[in-house]
């Protein structure tokens, strides 16, 4: 038996600036409101619970999952479906982090911050259990199932810094090879789950008006839920740079600039905060490579190319390969290094699904191109684990360990969903977790260095609607 202990959350900008933008502040409200009514509603949890759903079989995730409901207007019909679906996959999910979580060398889930990130999954899964294996019928349980997404999403916001922190602590008792397999996973459930619930608060927040919580429709033109579907690779960049941009000056005192090429009145769908994140992270290795070699006047060269559109014979590929666009002019560097994001760690592709969204485009390689040097041959193999880094060790740490607990805490790595963004580098999740996001939708990161001279990242992504969609049996 789990007692569940929940300290008060403060309040957080966990949806960030490219989230539908009332969509932010009503979860917020939500969540408070869920909070302060002590509407939320618990129950003990025991090993039965968590061993019961975590054997029901993990509903493969599509994009059509994702976007069904959400067709305008939204009725109470579809608003239903959608939670009614969204409680029909959560639990055995939560329950499948849960049990991974427990996996661990128990010296590990000993450290109080894994298991504060094991307390907060169960709390969650004691949130959902009174509702599972119920059926969502009216509006009023609507608003109720509402306020217990605005908690889950708020409960994880800031799940990423704290296991980093936990496993930088307990480093000494799991190798850095086991926690990146345990990371890459959890994370890579993480970031569908999170959609999942974000989807469908997305959906309760431009429903009917709902007297209870908002006065108005929040509907948001383009948008269907958290999908944006004319959403702008060039304005993510210029808002990145001005955020990264801040944070170099402030560690350097000096920043450098972006130029974008290629066509940057492009427009493709997809999710902006994913996108945010991975413009960010690379944005930040590129801006502090640029610095420490004492390139800041050479501009970091962000190039949008659209791919071609794909003829309609070329789509719906059910064999299981992988289509995504390889990396084209790729013809620089260690060529290992670029085919590597396109193999690893993709979860076996069962199907693809056409998807009939009106604005859509097969996707879009965007490559960031610095003049900082490059990366070190016997750096390269290390790149994409979890907490490598060649940032300073002590300044990762004490960027770590000179925070507070809360919101404002280690901010040395953002995600979309909570945590902070105010360190330039220092605990080697960008790539990693950066590729992670890439390659959910189907897409991928690739990183081109040339020692002595500069590094070219091609980030690919697809668009989710025209194009097929890998479905996932990885949560
Ligand atoms: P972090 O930035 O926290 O170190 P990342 O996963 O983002 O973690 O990057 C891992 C390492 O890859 C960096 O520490 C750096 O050594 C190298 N790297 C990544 N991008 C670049 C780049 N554009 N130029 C030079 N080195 C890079
Ligand atoms: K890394
Ligand atoms: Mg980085």
């Amino acid at each position: 038996m789990v007692q569940v202990q929940r300290p008060l959350m403060i309040q957080s900008q966990f949806i960030r600036q490219f989230c539908p933008p009332i969509t932010k502040r009503a979860t917020s409200s939500l969540f408070a409101r869920g909070r302060q009514s002590r509407r939320l509603h618990t129950v003990n949890v025991t090993d039965n619970d968590i061993t019961r759903l975590a054997s029901q079989p993990l509903h493969p995730l599509t994009l059509a999952d994702l976007v069904k409901h959400g067709r305008s207007p939204l009725t109470t019909a579809q608003l239903l479906a959608s939670a009614n679906f969204t409680l029909s996959v959560l639990p055995s999910r939560l329950a499948h982090r849960i049990q991974s979580l427990r996996n661990l060398p128990f010296i590990v889930v000993s450290n109080p911050h894994i298991s504060k990130i094991h307390s907060n999954y169960i709390h969650s899964f004691a949130t959902l259990l009174p509702w599972a294996e119920t059926e969502i019928k009216t509006i009023e349980e609507e608003i109720k199932f509402a306020e217990v997404m605005a908690d889950l999403v708020q409960t994880h916001a800031n799940t990423i810094s704290i296991l980093a922190r936990g496993f930088l602590e307990a480093r000494k008792y799991i190798s850095p090879k086991d926690v990146t397999q345990f990371l890459d996973e959890h994370l890579r459930a993480r970031i569908g789950t999170r959609l999942i619930a974000e989807q469908h608060l997305a959906l309760h927040f431009s429903s009917q008006p709902h007297n209870d919580i908002m006065h108005e429709s929040m509907e948001m033109p383009g948008f269907i839920g958290v999908i944006d579907t004319k959403l702008s690779p060039a304005k993510i960049v210029q808002h990145c740079e001005n955020v990264v941009g801040e944070i170099c000056e402030l560690k350097y005192g000096v920043r450098p600039h972006v130029t974008i090429k290629g066509e940057p009145d492009y427009e493709f769908a997809h999710v902006p905060v994913h996108l945010e994140y991975i413009i960010t992270e690379l944005l930040k290795n590129a801006f502090r490579a640029t610095v420490e070699s004492g390139m800041e006047r050479e501009p970091v060269e962000v190039t949008i190319a659209p791919l071609p559109e794909i003829r309609p014979e070329e789509n719906g590929r059910s064999d299981g390969v992988d289509s995504t666009p390889k990396v084209k002019n790729a013809d620089q560097g260690n060529a290992d290094v670029a085919s590597h994001s396109f193999t690893k760690n993709t979860s076996s592709p069962l199907s693809y699904q056409m998807l009939p969204l009106a604005h859509s485009t097969p996707g879009v390689t965007i490559r960031i191109r610095d003049r900082g040097g490059g990366i070190a041959p016997e750096t390269v193999p290390h790149i994409w684990d979890y907490s490598f880094t060649t940032f300073d060790d002590d300044q990762a740490s004490s960027s770590l360990a000179g925070r507070h607990s809360g919101m404002d805490a280690l901010n040395a790595i953002s995600g979309p969903g909570g945590d902070g963004a105010n360190s330039l580098a220092g605990l080697g999740y960008g790539l990693p977790l950066g590729r992670a996001y890439a390659e959910y939708f189907g897409g991928g990161i690739a990183v081109q260095s040339l020692h002595g001279w500069g590094t070219d990242v091609y980030l690919s992504l697809r668009g989710v609607g025209q194009m097929e969609q890998r479905r996932h049996v990885v949560e």
